[in-house]
């Protein structure tokens, strides 16, 4: 049992196994459970240290990082096993084969045999036992605790305290809390202008968000993932976690953070030029810092919701516009609006664009794209674009995501940058009655 946490560990379900489990497997598991994790262990994640940051905030950098939940434990622990069994079969293994290659050698007479395949009962049972060897080995050694981890993986309702949704879309993570009323948006928080410069000065670099997700520590947590574009993957190594999101389906995963604090991973499925950019970062709160949490995030929501609805002046709009710009659309349109040839349409009036027609007939059909030149349609048009994307191509639907004051802050920006002056200013209130009509 794990004492903190009062979780079952992989351990404790293969003490419950069974009288042959129990004397085969156990005095491998105490040495487990007793060790400084391997040193082996460590070998073998070094390779996979050096591609991932994430894993210097482990104890030692070659070493994975310190498991926080119970998944994380038995991912570990079966790892560990099956890297304590294979060292010694392959010891044995090896030792077997070098002491033929040498004591049977040429110079001192031997011949090679010249059957082939077992005949005696000494030379069956050379291939039997080994067969048999392996089999129990990968069955029941390394296949029970294997399986429990497996099935404890799989659990993700049984009490689960709470209920977080996360939307994976290019590239960000939108997490829901139905139950609480909450949502957010968590975007990269590192500066444009520090990624482009080539020089990180960030001890986070490119692992920190504008809102984290935060959850309670010592509670089971399920996560339900859904993705609005590609497939992403919700990957934080602490959590032994790595799901999936997967458009048009369902994924689930869990957590039981041990420990308050904050942990760091990132989307794990290469999804597009924008990958890279967007990370999860996790607070764990103990449950009174949590509840609090929770009260000030739905008061705050409650007072935002207010705000968004009050008119904004032109210099408002125009600052708050940037800035949303630049964390929600400059990571395709990039910062100068001009975006990428051949994939990205610039925003700026008049600008030459060329793609396959299969991306430029959903343009010129929208009215933004005439004789190989953009068109900067009409302010309803393109606040219909914003709202509810394009569908059948990258441009997501950012009423999915962002608030009204947001998107009207955006198209204010668009419509006066990159050499568009149109001088046209959009409130809130329009983009709340843009959004109940159809694209
Ligand atoms: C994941 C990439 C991506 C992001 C993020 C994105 N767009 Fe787009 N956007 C596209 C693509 C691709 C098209 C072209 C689709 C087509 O060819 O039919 C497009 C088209 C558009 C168009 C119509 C074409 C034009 O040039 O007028 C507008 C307007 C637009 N985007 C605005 C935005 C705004 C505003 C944001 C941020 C709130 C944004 N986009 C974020 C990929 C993106
Ligand atoms: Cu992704």
């Amino acid at each position: 049992m794990n004492s903190e946490t009062g979780t079952e560990t992989c351990a404790d379900r293969v003490e419950r196994f069974g009288y042959l489990a129990r004397r085969l497997v156990r005095p491998l598991h105490r040495s487990l459970l007793n060790r400084r994790r391997l040193t082996l262990g460590s070998a073998a994640a070094a390779a996979a240290a050096i591609s991932l940051p994430t894993l210097a905030e482990a104890r030692n950098p070659f070493e994975f990082p310190t498991p926080v939940t119970p998944v994380a434990h038995d991912t570990l622990y079966v790892h560990d096993l099956f890297l304590a069994v294979m060292a010694v079969v392959f010891g044995i293994g090896m030792c077997v084969l070098l002491y033929s290659v040498i004591q049977h050698r040429k110079s001192r007479g031997y011949s090679p045999a010249a059957f082939s395949g077992p005949k005696t009962l000494g030379q069956w049972m050379v291939v039997v036992v080994p067969v048999l060897a392996l089999a129990f080995i990968d069955y029941v050694v390394m296949g029970i605790p294997s399986y429990y981890a497996v099935v404890a993986m799989a659990n993700t309702r049984e009490d689960a305290a709470l209920v977080v949704k996360a939307t994976a879309s290019q590239w960000k993570w939108r997490y829901e809390y139905p139950d609480q009323e909450i949502a957010f948006t968590s975007s990269l928080s590192t500066p444009r202008a520090q990624i482009e410069s080539g020089s990180p000065t960030d001890p986070h670099y490119l692992y920190e968000v504008d809102n984290p997700l935060v959850l309670p520590a010592g509670k089971k947590v399920r996560i339900l993932l859904v993705s609005l574009d590609v497939i992403h993957s919700w990957w934080v190594p602490a959590f032994g976690v790595k799901q999936d999101a997967v458009p048009g389906f369902l994924r689930e995963t869990w957590v039981k953070i041990e420990k308050p604090g904050i942990y760091r991973g990132q989307c794990g499925e290469l999804c597009g030029t924008g990958h890279a950019f967007m990370p999860i970062v996790v607070v764990a709160k103990a449950e009174p810092a949590f509840e609090r949490w929770v009260a000030q995030t739905q008061n705050g929501e409650k007072a935002v919701a207010l705000a968004e609805e009050q008119p904004l002046s032109r210099n408002d709009l125009l600052a708050r516009g940037k800035t949303a710009y630049e964390t929600n659309c400059a990571p395709c349109h990039q910062i100068t609006g001009l975006g990428l040839p051949g994939a990205i349409p610039p925003l700026a009036a008049g600008q030459a664009f060329t793609a396959t027609p299969e991306l430029t007939d959903k343009l010129a059909q929208l009215g933004t794209y005439r004789d190989g030149k953009i068109v900067l349609v009409p302010v309803d048009r393109q606040l219909g674009i914003v709202l509810h994307g394009i569908s059948g191509t990258p441009m997501p639907a950012f009423g999915l995501q962002l608030g009204d004051a947001d998107i009207a802050a955006i198209v204010t920006y668009v419509r006066n940058s990159f050499g568009n002056h149109t001088g046209d200013v959009v409130q809130p209130a329009a983009v709340k009655s843009a959004r109940v009509q159809a694209n």
